[in-house]
């Protein structure tokens, strides 16, 4: 089993790549693949489209469109939820201490990383970043 976790562009600006990476080794998690990119807005749209209707969209495409990301693949047991469990809460003011977003996410909207939440999801994100993982 395979997901992708993605380290967005505020963690980028802040330069915490090596941190949160360091946490994904020190974790145990296999990584399998890694490759930084920059969303065209197409692929922005396209990546988050079960949210094109929700108030937040056009903000959430400019922010991930922003700055280059760092996608992982990240393989193992169980990996879906695991790595959901590692990155904590979408709102880093509620995510649970030592999870990835409560030490380097800002905002609900500036959260330091994604995590797909399904493994349909999963396979269908990884495409944004690998033909093959
Ligand atoms: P998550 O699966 O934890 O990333 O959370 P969601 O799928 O609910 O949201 C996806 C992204 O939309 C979040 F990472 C940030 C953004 N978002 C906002 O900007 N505002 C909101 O109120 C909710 C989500």
């Amino acid at each position: 089993m395979k997901t992708l976790l993605m380290i967005k562009p505020d963690a980028v600006k802040k330069k915490v790549v090596g941190k949160i990476i360091s946490m994904v080794e020190e974790r145990g998690f296999d990584i399998k693949d890694m490759r930084m990119k920059r969303f065209t807005r197409e692929e922005a749209e396209r990546f988050y489209e079960v949210h094109r209707n929700r108030p937040f969209f056009e903000e959430l495409v400019r922010f991930i469109t922003s700055g280059p990301v760092v996608g992982l693949c990240l393989e193992g047991d169980d990996i879906v939820e695991r790595v959901r469990k590692f990155i904590g809460a979408t709102d880093p003011s509620k995510a649970e201490p030592c999870t990835v977003r409560a030490l380097y996410g800002t905002d609900i909207s500036h959260n330091a990383v994604h995590a797909s939440d399904s493994a349909e999801n999963a396979e269908r994100e990884l495409k944004f970043f690998f033909e093959n993982c």
